[in-house]
């Protein structure tokens, strides 16, 4: 299997990289920030609860998000492997990562991280947030309050992969092509 932790701050490109990669590697795409906004969506009750802190730029709690992936790795048995894409954002979400997947007897390939300065991301997500909707997009208050929290509890992640070999850092900044073309070197290197 090949499983994937793409990294990096919000409107780093995450999204926007899972999206070409799953179709290139035919990997499943788990985005706990889309199966959140899901729940919104269908005004369920976790939904509720997460749009409160999504809302202010804020983490939700781990045993929330830890349980949607338990349930996606669960619902997908034949896959080739998953891009995690925003998950884990704390070391408690990393940890438990590693659990779940050894139960599964498969492991974390890599953690491919993408480099953007914090102007950039502030411009991305500010103009994302002129036709997304997205309320956490539409605030530059908000947007510094992600990044802090990035900075915070998921930044530290990076030492988490790097004492465990599978940190991979990559230029965020470029064009979309450019920047998969990253990505692609980096997974077709692995060793
Ligand atoms: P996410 O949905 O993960 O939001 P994000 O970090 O903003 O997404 P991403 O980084 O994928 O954005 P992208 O670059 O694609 O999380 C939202 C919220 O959900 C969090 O704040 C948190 O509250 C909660 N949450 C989610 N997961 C959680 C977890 N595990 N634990 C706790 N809470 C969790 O896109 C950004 C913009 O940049 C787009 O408009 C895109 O078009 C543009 N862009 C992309 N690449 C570009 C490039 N190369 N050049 C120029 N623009 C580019």
């Amino acid at each position: 299997m090949l499983n994937l932790v793409l990294f990096g701050p919000p409107g780093a490109g995450k999204g926007t990289q899972s999206a070409r990669l799953i179709e290139k590697y035919q990997l499943v795409h788990l985005s706990t920030g889309d199966i959140l906004r899901g729940e919104i969506a269908n005004g369920t009750p976790l939904g509720l609860e997460a749009k409160k802190l999504m809302d202010q730029g804020i983490l939700v709690p781990d045993e929330v998000v830890i349980g949607m992936i338990s349930n996606k790795l669960d619902s997908n048995p034949g896959a080739k492997g998953f891009i995690f894409d925003g998950f884990p954002r704390t070391k408690a979400q990393a940890a438990a990562l590693d659990q779940l997947l050894s139960e599964k007897n498969t492991s974390i390939n890599a953690m491919l991280a993408l480099n953007v300065n914090d102007e950039e991301l502030i411009q991305r997500l500010l103009s994302r947030g002129k036709d997304s909707g997205r309320p956490d997009d539409a605030n530059p208050d908000i947007i510094r309050k992600r990044i802090e929290e990035y900075n915070a509890k998921t930044a530290p992640l990076i030492d988490y992969y790097k004492a465990q070999d599978k940190y991979t850092s990559i230029e965020g900044v470029g064009t979309v092509d450019q920047i998969f073309n990253l990505l692609v070197d980096a997974i077709n290197h692995l060793g």
